[in-house]
């Protein structure tokens, strides 16, 4: 199987940065932790420092509980200290893998409750900004949001219900509703507008747009809009889908979506600027 023709990360599929000749069948290695470089290992503490200081007032509760209790402040993590304290929180591990992973691959890891991280970090010129996801967007962005119940339990759903989309032809309109959820999701709370996308939280510049910026819409959630919705994946999002709870997502994605897939047969694609007007919009 070749890795860079299987793997479609958003509308653009492009040659894959990895060494995707050492893995297991499952796309799994081992992180090699002392072949990090000191400046690598400095890159990340930068990282951190930089986004921990942005987080605060812009991420979820949940979100911000489990980061306090990660050990990331040191350095790149471990996986099998980071293993302990998620196994213990929600039963989920983490994996090891060399960068993207095809779709199947990640929806079978996703269903099992194991979460595919991309064990090395990006260069000094993309500090600010990657477009594929590196260990810093995996650990920092995704992995606190696997220790809250509901949305690990969502994980899972998800990972299945790719399986069964693959199997229907429906991943476009599947692969939507990841990208508006788990990676540029918004949760409305008392306290305002928060993130919890690990896209946003993994961004220096899109961490405080998506929750203060006039410029983009944010839509309530609508499970038949996101499908609907095409994306971006070069630039800040023109639309946010806003939940008011992690149980409402869970709950709206825990129907079986062949009827709804069929429906969506006869709908075309919106725009990633589209104004509906039935859209709730959130102020
Ligand atoms: N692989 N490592 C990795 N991380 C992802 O987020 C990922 C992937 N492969 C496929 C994939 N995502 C898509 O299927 C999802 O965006 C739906
Ligand atoms: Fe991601």
């Amino acid at each position: 199987m070749n890795a860079e023709r299987q793997a479609n990360y958003g509308q653009s599929s492009h040659g894959l940065r990895g060494d995707y000749g050492r893995m297991r069948a499952d796309y799994t290695v081992d992180q090699e932790y002392s072949a990090y470089t000191e400046a690598q290992q400095d890159r990340w503490r930068r990282l951190y420092r930089r986004q921990i200081e942005l987080v605060p007032g812009r991420a979820c509760d949940e979100y911000l509980a489990a980061l306090r209790e990660l050990p990331y402040q040191q350095g790149i993590p471990r996986f099998e200290v980071v293993n302990a304290q998620l196994g213990a929180a929600t039963r989920w591990q983490l994996v090891a893998v060399p960068g993207l992973v095809p779709d199947l691959v990640f929806f079978d890891h996703l269903a099992n409750r194991r979460f595919p991280v991309t064990w090395w970090i990006r260069e000094e010129h993309e500090f600010s900004y990657i477009v594929e996801p590196d260990v810093f967007h995996d650990f920092f962005g995704h992995v606190p949001m696997l220790f809250d119940p509901v949305f690990a339990d969502y994980m899972e759903a998800y990972g299945k219900g790719g399986v069964k989309a693959e199997a229907l032809g429906a991943l476009p309109w599947l692969a939507r509703l990841y990208w508006y959820t788990v990676e540029f999701g918004l949760i409305r709370t008392p306290q305002g507008l928060r993130n919890y996308g690990a896209g946003i939280l993994s961004s220096p510049g899109e961490v405080d747009y998506a929750v203060t910026s006039p410029k983009p819409r944010r839509v309530l959630f609508d499970l038949r809009r996101i499908m609907r919705s095409l994306y971006r994946i070069d630039a800040y999002q023109e639309t946010y889908f806003v939940i008011d709870s992690f149980q409402q997502l869970f709950d709206a994605t825990e129907p079986d979506f062949t009827p709804l897939y069929r429906e969506l047969q006869a709908l075309e694609d919106l725009p990633a600027d589209a104004a509906l007007a039935l859209d709730r919009l959130v102020s």
